[in-house]
């Protein structure tokens, strides 16, 4: 089985915080157990202001299981995401985890996927994607890293208590999914693939047909304290509509 999740929003601090690590630690030994890799979609840690992060106390756990679950040869890939893409190679590295770039083509002997964080496809949000770009930017990483940590992380604070105003915005929030043009741009460029993706936390399965060809796009779900949700891949299913599965932990 190859397993997918994105958007745990990993955290420390609250009682939410810790029922989500616990449901995120649930779902690494489940993947010990079951699986064969891992495809960490982006948006795992709900901010990574730099690797003195790996120090975390409150990480500890995640990274230890991480760590054990490759060790135990599961192979375990981690895209950046909005909120966690200064999670530098290094660190991985460090955590035994490989790093892809977004988006990735995953070809498997009878199946091909597209992977994305998914922020790269709202491009209704120009506003969006310029602070996007902003970040990306080496330049602005390397001044950004060059503050204290105390300091990365109120800038952290700062952002994060600004888009969750933004969010509140019914417009705003009708704004932030994907583009249907950018998506059927996407699934052109690489064959049309299945595509699977998150950062929306929409979490449906869409049908589109594109170029009059079918083509999947499944999106994966936000975690919560209650519910920590992701997709996997079985490939000895019989039927090619049973092999990817949503499932809940
Ligand atoms: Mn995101």
């Amino acid at each position: 089985m190859i397993f997918f999740a994105s958007d745990v929003h990993l955290a420390s601090g609250t009682p939410a915080a810790e029922a989500i690590t616990a449901r995120f630690l649930s779902f690494l030994e489940r993947a010990r157990r079951e699986a064969s890799a891992v495809y960490l979609l982006g948006d795992i840690f709900e901010y990574w202001v730099g690797d003195e992060e790996l120090k975390r106390r409150k990480y500890q756990p995640v990274f230890s299981a991480l760590r054990e679950l490759t060790q135990a040869g599961v192979a375990v890939y981690f895209m950046a995401g909005n909120r966690d893409f200064l999670l530098s190679d290094q660190a991985l590295a460090q955590l035994g985890i490989h790093h892809l770039p977004d988006p990735y083509v995953l070809s498997l002997p009878n199946w091909q996927f597209v992977l994305s964080h998914g922020d790269l496809y709202c491009t209704d949000d120009v506003a969006y994607q310029r602070y996007r770009a902003t970040v990306h930017d080496p330049k602005i990483q390397a001044k950004f890293l060059g503050y204290p940590y105390w300091v990365r992380r109120l800038i952290a604070r700062w952002l994060r208590w600004r888009s969750e105003g933004r969010r509140t915005d019914a417009q705003t929030l009708e704004m932030t999914d994907v583009s249907e043009a950018t998506v059927e741009d996407e699934a052109r460029h690489h064959g049309y693939a299945t595509m699977i993706h998150g950062h929306t936390h929409r979490p449906a399965t869409h049908d589109l047909i594109v170029d009059g060809i079918h083509v999947e796009r499944w999106v994966l779900a936000d975690w919560s304290p209650e519910r920590g949700e992701y997709l996997a891949w079985d490939e000895r299913a019989a039927a090619e509509d049973g092999r990817l599965t949503r499932h809940t932990i």
